[in-house]
């Protein structure tokens, strides 16, 4: 019998391979359970996959954040907590990760990214000012609007079209920027509220050209930029990779030199920073910061550990040092594009060009039978749960809820489904089989049919809205 010789994964790419830059201390076990036990944990879940037991999910893409791996330094930091409610040792450690690598003045600490987001919203927005932004994320948005705020998209056009292959598709577009700065009156802009990669947008990045642009036009007309910093380290990787002159320039070179262009930043610890849970407010002027540190105590805790534990914030401080080595960064992303390139092989539709923390499905291309109405991306996760136990997250017209002063619902041009890759935690033959689940998945599309909804929450009803087949 003839048999095809096998290739390593380098080998047919025509290239070496790499790997990553850690091995395995510890092992957590996985089980699927069967295809009836999933219907009726998807019956259960009412097809949302935010309500499954993660006892019932076999590989579990719903989220990066809080889910990663920490490594055996980070585990031996938890071992050095200083538990005292006020000046932990811990975070003296972690305010210098901060100012060292991302370049801030003075920092407050808070227990996620929404909670930095709540502070920074009710300090730095006055109720009936506008936040202009690269593209909504979910919380983000929902705490600049519960300050009184309104927040408008600012980012590109090609953002907003899954296959467009622009560069740096989290840019911001400087004049629509400019043209609602004009309109609206230098003094009703909040600040610019720029994340870098961007999420919704299938964490596209953003490049230091547009940031200096953005920085140029803020200054011109005296407006504050604050800056998302949740998965900047992999906004830092695809300029490296993809923007003339910093080929050269180390990862951590590069996020400096980008953070140097913004008045501050929040941070969700969860994702870039390697830990389970924190997060962290980080800002050059003094003004700011007290109001900052005052608000943290009324939400979040003392000044010196807003909501986290000594411990949590010590293996915050190692874990910043380590997300900014190439090695890691690069074979994170080299992970996620694998998976990519897998999908895009077969011709399975998503998001071009693959993206910094996830693989996104352009449920439009797959159901383009199924209405925005009866919930495509929806439907395209709870499918692929049902087919491999995998969990995936709609990022739709679900997550994009209602417009809080019509009550209508938005209508997002991206319908995706989200494979959201862990830190650390799976390896290249999890990502074979992901792969294949949504081949399998893709396989069957002529015949899925949509979601109706029967449960829908007053605020981010992504989370916890119930479904029934159609
Ligand atoms: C995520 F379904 N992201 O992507 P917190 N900014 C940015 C984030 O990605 C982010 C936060 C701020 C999550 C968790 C999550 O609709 C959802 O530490 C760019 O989660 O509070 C979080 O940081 C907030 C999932 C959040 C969602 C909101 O999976």
């Amino acid at each position: 019998m003839d048999q095809k010789p096998l290739q390593t994964m380098g080998q047919q790419s025509g290239r070496r391979s790499w790997a990553e830059p850690w091995k395995i201390k510890m092992v957590e076990p996985l089980q699927v359970i069967s295809r009836d036990q999933r219907e009726q944990a998807l019956r259960e879940a009412g097809y949302n996959t935010f309500l499954l037991k993660s006892d019932d999910v076999y590989i579990d893409l719903l989220t990066d954040s809080g889910t990663g791996a920490m490594s055996d330094r980070q585990w031996a930091g938890i071992m050095l907590g200083d538990e005292a409610y006020a000046g932990s040792r811990n975070f003296y450690h972690l305010e210098a990760a901060i100012q060292n690598y991302y370049g801030y003045r003075h920092v407050v600490p808070a227990h996620q990214g929404r909670g930095a987001e709540h502070l920074i919203s009710l300090a730095a927005i006055q109720p009936g000012q506008f936040v202009p932004g690269n593209m909504y994320f979910t919380t983000t948005r929902l705490h600049q609007e519960l300050a009184g705020g309104t927040f408008v998209d600012v980012i590109i056009d090609q953002a907003h079209d899954a296959q467009d292959l622009h560069p740096f598709k989290g840019n911001i577009d400087l004049a629509k920027l400019e043209q609602l700065v004009k309109e609206q009156g230098a003094d009703k802009i909040a600040y610019v509220s720029m994340a870098g990669t961007v999420n919704m947008a299938g964490g596209q990045p953003v490049s230091m050209e547009n940031v200096k642009a953005v920085r140029a036009l803020c200054d011109h007309y005296g407006i504050r930029l604050f800056l998302d910093a949740t998965r900047m380290v992999e906004n830092a990787f695809f300029i490296q990779e993809r923007e003339p002159g910093f080929a050269d320039k180390s990862i951590a070179q590069i996020l400096k030199e980008f953070c140097g262009y913004t008045d501050g930043a929040w941070m969700s610890g969860k994702k870039d920073n390697l830990v389970n849970i924190g997060g962290w407010l980080a800002v050059n002027d003094d003004t700011l910061f007290e109001e900052l540190r005052n608000l943290v105590i009324v939400y979040e805790g003392l000044h010196t550990y807003g909501g986290m534990a000594g411990r949590d914030m010590e293996a915050m401080a190692i874990g910043i040092a380590e997300s900014v080595q190439d090695e890691h960064v690069r074979s994170r992303i080299g992970q996620v594009r694998y998976l990519g390139d897998l999908l895009i092989q077969w011709q399975i539709p998503i998001v071009l060009p693959v993206g910094g923390h996830a693989v996104f499905l352009d449920a439009r291309g797959f159901y383009p039978h199924i209405p925005q109405d009866e919930f495509p991306a929806q439907t395209l996760v709870a499918e692929l749960y049902r087919d491999s136990g995998i969990r995936a997250m709609e990022r739709g017209i679900v997550s994009a809820g209602r417009d809080e002063h019509t009550g209508e619902q938005h209508y997002p041009r991206l319908e995706l489904a989200r494979l959201t890759i862990p830190r650390r935690v799976y390896t290249q033959a999890h990502m074979d089989v992901v792969a294949e689940s949504v081949r399998a998945v893709y396989e069957i599309r002529a015949q899925t049919r949509g979601l109706k909804m029967v449960f829908e929450p007053k605020y981010l009803r992504f989370f916890q809205a119930r479904f029934e087949p159609l």
